[in-house]
């Protein structure tokens, strides 16, 4: 209860100050069979401040985390970002197969195409003040583009 008290809280005290105009837009996430128990989530975001992406969560995942794919020696390879930097008036587009994307672990249930995920992403600025953007992201069936 104090917790959500002091997020709605903080999300008043960002809006009314409108420190960073942070976006999230076309979120989507990949779609699971029985028994998987992680996914990748994809989204633009893009800010017209200097701002960092500090914390993901979903009600669906015991775990969400930004991940970054690199290849090394022909082998793609992911390895999760304490946080994710967006330079000021910047556009990060989290792309399946390369960059960086959102991953969810520890999936409560399968999703299924049709299901929409709620993701919160929390990002902080170079004073220190955070601003939460919530968005759902529809899943996408496993092997569509
Ligand atoms: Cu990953």
């Amino acid at each position: 209860m104090g917790g959500c008290a002091a997020l709605a809280a903080l999300w008043l005290a960002c809006s009314q100050a409108a420190i960073a105009h942070v976006t999230v837009s076309n979120p989507w996430v990949r779609g699971t069979i029985e028994g998987q128990t992680a996914t990748g989530a994809y989204m633009t975001l893009a800010s017209d401040t200097a701002v960092r992406l500090i914390a993901v969560s979903s009600p669906v995942a015991a775990r969400c985390s930004v991940h970054e794919m690199t290849m090394s020696a022909n082998v793609m390879r992911m390895r999760s970002l304490d946080s994710l930097p967006l330079a000021a008036g910047s556009r990060v587009q989290m792309r399946e197969g390369s960059g960086e994307h959102v991953m969810l672990e520890g999936l409560a249930h399968p999703l299924q195409a049709g299901e929409t995920v709620p993701l919160k992403l929390t990002f902080i600025d170079s004073q220190g003040k955070q601003q939460i953007v919530q968005v759902q992201a529809p899943v996408h069936p496993l092997g569509a583009p």
